[in-house]
């Protein structure tokens, strides 16, 4: 297989509904998508960047400069046997996790495309349906997240995760357990409390959540091991885990006893699949989280949630709930048992709808 151009393209998209966690609000979405033109197929993969530095350091601007600057001077004119083989190659650029993950993500794509089957069996995958839950942003009030709680509910989503910061943590999840006694909830404080924190993040006990997510420091693995030790409610990573090793670091120190797994985050399905490996060996479940995906972003989130111990909901969910329109057909959709039929066809099984992605894009650069 031979690269022989990928398109960077930007595109803007306004949510549904804005999106606030404890570090920003999210009202338009800036999205990186690249294109990698191989032996006559065209794979795709997607930015997870943000439009600031708040959830990781990556932002979509420094991607773009580092697949444009770095990256595609490492690729170009290149055989690969196999999009496997692209992760060492990617290996001098340190870290940009999310400026790598764009094209190693596109590069499987375009290779499953080439060999006619879906991107998730040339990845090992082993579920046909995957379980699907959502991720709710902070609301103005608690009866406004009541509502759309039992709206999710309804709509058959198996989990309801809500975001959380302090002063906003302990009353709505209160609220929430007392109306949805059965549900399975829990919490994402994106890095808002510090290990002092620790008897308000106790209280939460009471409310049997079924994890904590990264309530301490983005890069504070050590911390979260001491927190772990005070609470019986399992802690889950997500910002801190941005390699094999640091999933090793945390699985021996007991830093957590869940990983949500971001393919953007680690840079890709390479080291992703290490990191679910290492999981599945030392019994820790891990879960695909969302970073307000597009359609291609989503679909890759998909076929990365059909491995073996991806056994939770994840934050993967319809299309419907982020956009008036997707970039992709068909959409995204959820069952009323609150699951996503994996696609058959080949590659991401859904197709770019180039004519939208066009209209929508506000940058774009062809690296040859
Ligand atoms: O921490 O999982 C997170 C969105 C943006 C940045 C970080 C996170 C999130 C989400 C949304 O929780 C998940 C989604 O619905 O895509
Ligand atoms: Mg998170």
């Amino acid at each position: 297989m031979k690269l022989q151009r990928i398109i960077l393209r930007e595109i803007r998209m306004p949510l549904v509904t804005p999106f606030e966690t404890s570090f920003g609000r999210t009202v338009n979405r800036r999205i990186l998508l690249g294109q990698a033109d191989a032996d006559g197929v065209s794979g795709w993969g997607e930015s997870v960047a943000g439009e600031g530095p708040f959830y990781a350091p990556e932002t979509v601007e420094t991607a773009w400069h580092i697949l444009r600057d770095f990256l595609w001077p490492l690729l170009k004119n290149r055989e690969f046997a196999s999009a496997s083989d692209m992760w060492e190659v990617l290996s001098p650029v340190r870290g940009h996790n999310m400026a790598k993950g764009v094209i190693e993500a596109a590069v499987w794509d375009a290779e499953a495309k080439q060999k006619g089957i879906p991107l998730w069996k040339l990845l090992g995958g082993a579920r046909s349906e995957i379980p699907c839950g959502v991720s709710i942003g902070i609301k103005e009030t608690v009866e406004d997240l009541v509502a759309t709680v039992e709206r999710e509910l309804a709509s058959g989503y198996q989990r309801i995760k809500i975001k959380i910061k302090p002063g906003k943590d302990i009353e709505p999840v209160e609220r929430l357990r007392q109306r949805f006694p059965r549900a399975r909830l829990m919490v994402d404080a994106n890095s808002a409390y510090r290990l002092d924190d620790w008897p308000q993040l106790k209280r939460l006990e009471a409310y049997y959540l079924m994890m904590i997510e990264q309530p301490l420091g983005w890069d504070d693995i050590y911390s979260h091991a001491e927190l772990q030790r005070k609470l019986e409610t399992p802690i889950c990573l997500d910002e801190c885990i941005h390699s094999e090793e640091h999933a090793q670091a945390a699985i021996a120190l007991g830093a957590c006893r869940i990983i949500n797994l971001k393919l953007g985050r680690v840079g890709g399905y390479t080291p992703a699949r290490r990191i679910h490996d290492l999981c599945l060996a030392k019994q820790i479940p891990v879960w695909c989280g969302g970073m307000l995906e597009s359609g291609i972003g989503r679909a890759h989130n998909i076929a990365l949630s059909t491995l073996e111990n991806f056994s939770l909901p994840g934050d993967v969910s319809a299309s419907r709930r982020y956009w008036q329109e997707d970039v992709i057909d068909p959409e995204v959709e959820v069952t009323p048992q609150g699951t996503i039929r994996v696609p058959t066809t080949p590659g991401i099984g859904y197709a770019p709808r180039l004519d939208r992605i066009e209209k929508l894009t506000t940058r774009k650069e062809i690296l040859t």
